[in-house]
């Protein structure tokens, strides 16, 4: 090595490209030392082990929590930041409306200067990782160089990662190169912080060259590179590329994947989009409730957040989970709102930015009917139920989380880690949406059902730093993770239904749903959580050609009487209150999806302006009937 900079490295590594970034990535950098990360149980504690000394985790207690850090984040770090998140492509519309853009080379000069000597005084870790099973086709690998150990061992749960990543890389296997920093450099002698970061935040991708540099956050999706960076923002435009390049090409989406075991005997797959804190990782472990078919079903857990998606030889859309763990949000979790998930979180946990009770275990709200006495927020300081009422303050941060491997979850899918992935048989796009969208209606042939996806708005959340609870379009849950112009992602997602029903294969259905419409009163009106399993009842007999349902202007949606209501009270009226069809309201929707189309017209596919015009005026006929 050029520079006299200490190397840390447990095994031998023959890729000479990965030395020489490294290499060239610490001559800028100027870290005190290089560590190479195994992956293994030792090195994962010994981090940790090294946090609590500086801060910047807190042991659980071992009798409650076995195995399990809290740490605690700067408030000002508590989100992933999307005007902070740059797409720099060549061209700025390949970027599109959608991404933030900067031509490269001025992005190149801004992160050249922040870069510079950015990791003085801290460790450089080199975290090799595989988003995806091991050697699978469909998987991908990166190296991220970091300098918070926080996200080295989130990255162990959350991807495959360490030596056998080197080992499968060789002298010159691709790797996508992430490097990341928390922006605050160590003057000699200066002391640490608990949680270092900086003001100034930069998350950037450079799509032609599959690059990511992040710069100034420790925090979930903007830290661990290879989960909205690598596995959405990179990734969509590798499948796209693909196919531009002649290919089929291939998909990666925002999607959970689940299991289910029809008590006909029969497995069907199904994958999910949901915009972030709308309820993938609960929808992806659900129970079924007592009383449907006497409980002959089974959901199981392919995964919770991003799935990859390619055609098999036989032309069906095989799905695989990227990741190996769960970064899940924490408030509103309990043993009745998830219970596979609690059970999840028993041991081996990071929690962030969750409140600390006073034996030493985690608490947020909503994990308990009763909360404790008295804990420490989220914040580090003292909080009761008393100071909730009068000052409104939280003891968990909305955007709290827990960091727990998939394997940990007791209903994982035996298919989960499988190279091949799993066929899918469906496709559900959700919003959150307290008006106007109903619970769910099936799309009547895959373009009207690209329009739905294209279309879907939901409420903001927590999940990404600014104003909470507005409506935004966020077309197939991909607005802050589509690494391209997503004009040309909606055309992707209508060419490859082309190919696959032109080679005579079944494309799965397509529906919408919302789990979120409200009462006068703004209760939701659905229960929601298990008795989603009734819905998903009624999306497999659909496929299966044994539901009826009702035609509308949009597609088909299920009458009371389609639903199985066997061991729940909902009555006719309250389901007429959440899958009524308001047509002005509808009228208003469709202002909503033209602005959408003004926004994105540079590429727009000319059919989903077809469809609008052919449903509006369906619209406009019975507004006049
Ligand atoms: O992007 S994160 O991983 O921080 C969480 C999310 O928004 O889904
Ligand atoms: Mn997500």
């Amino acid at each position: 090595m050029s520079t006299s900079i200490p190397v840390t490295r447990p095994y031998a590594v023959n890729h000479a490209d990965l030395l020489k970034w490294v290499d060239q990535i610490a001559a800028k950098t100027k870290p005190k030392e290089i560590v190479w990360c195994d992956g293994s149980q030792a090195e994962y504690d010994r981090l940790c082990k090294q946090m609590v000394q500086a801060g910047t985790l807190k042991r659980l207690n071992a009798a409650k929590r076995p195995n399990s850090y809290l740490a605690w984040s700067d408030p000002s770090d508590v989100a992933r930041v999307e005007d902070r998140t740059f797409v720099c492509s060549a061209r700025q519309e390949d970027a599109g409306p959608n991404n933030n853009w900067i031509a490269p080379a001025e992005m190149r000069s801004t992160l050249d200067g922040l870069f510079e000597g950015c990791m003085q005084g801290r460790t450089l870790y080199v975290v090799p990782f595989s988003m995806g099973p091991l050697g699978s086709p469909i998987s991908q690998i990166g190296v991220e160089l970091s300098d918070s150990p926080y996200v080295v061992v989130n990255m162990r749960m959350m991807t495959r990662m360490g030596k056998a990543v080197i080992d499968l890389l060789g002298q010159d296997g691709a790797f996508v190169p992430c490097v990341h920093t928390v922006g605050a450099p160590l003057a000699a002698g200066q002391e640490d912080v608990s949680w270092p970061c900086n003001a100034t935040k930069y998350i950037v991708h450079f799509p032609e060259t599959r690059e990511i540099w992040s710069y100034g956050s420790g925090y979930g999706g903007n830290a661990l590179l290879g989960k909205k960076c690598f596995a959405l923002r990179i990734a969509s435009t590798m499948g796209r590329r693909e196919a531009m390049a002649g290919a089929t090409g291939w998909l990666a989406e925002h999607m959970l994947i689940l299991g289910v075991q029809a008590p006909w005997g029969k497995k069907y797959h199904v994958a999910a989009a949901f915009p972030s804190a709308c309820g993938k990782t609960n929808f992806a472990m659900l129970i079924p409730p007592k009383g449907l078919d006497d409980n002959g079903w089974k959901i199981t857990t392919i995964g919770d957040d991003i799935a990859w998606i390619k055609p098999d030889a036989q032309g069906r859309l095989r799905a695989i989970n990227p990741e190996a763990g769960y970064f899940g949000v924490a408030p509103g979790t309990n043993e009745k709102t998830n219970y596979n998930c609690m059970a999840s979180l028993r041991e081996n946990v990071i929690f962030t930015n969750v409140a600390l009770t006073d034996d030493g275990d985690v608490w947020w709200e909503g994990m308990t009917d009763t909360p404790p006495a008295h804990c420490m927020d989220w914040q580090g300081r003292d909080w009761t139920p008393e100071v909730a009422k009068s000052e409104g303050r939280k003891a968990a941060h909305p955007n709290a989380r827990f960091t727990v491997a998939a394997t940990q979850n007791p209903v994982i899918d035996s298919a989960w880690d499988d190279p091949a992935g799993v066929a899918i048989d469906a496709f559900i796009f959700g919003g959150r949406r307290s008006t106007t969208v109903p619970l769910v209606t099936e799309a009547r042939n895959w373009q009207e059902g690209v329009y739905m996806a294209a279309t879907m708005g939901s409420e903001t959340t927590a999940a990404a730093a600014g104003q909470q609870g507005v409506v935004r379009r966020d077309p197939f849950a991909m607005l802050p993770f589509c690494g391209y112009n997503m004009a040309d992602y909606f055309g992707h997602w209508l060419s490859l239904g082309d190919k696959l029903a032109a080679s005579g294969a079944v494309l799965p259905k397509i529906y919408c749903v919302n789990w979120f419409r409200t009462d006068a009163n703004g209760k939701f009106v659905w229960p929601g959580f298990g008795e989603n399993a009734r819905v998903l009842k009624w999306m497999l007999q659909r496929i299966e050609g044994q539901a009826s349902g009702q035609e509308h202007v949009f597609g088909v949606s299920p009458s009371y009487a389609d639903l199985d209501w066997s061991g729940l009270t909902f009555s006719a009226e309250q389901f007429e209150t959440i899958s009524a069809i308001d047509l002005s309201a509808w009228q208003q929707e469709f202002d909503l999806h033209e602005e959408l189309f003004g926004r994105l017209a540079n590429g727009l596919p000319p059919v989903l302006r077809e469809i609008k015009t052919k449903l509006h005026q369906q619209l406009q006929d019975r507004l006049a009937a």
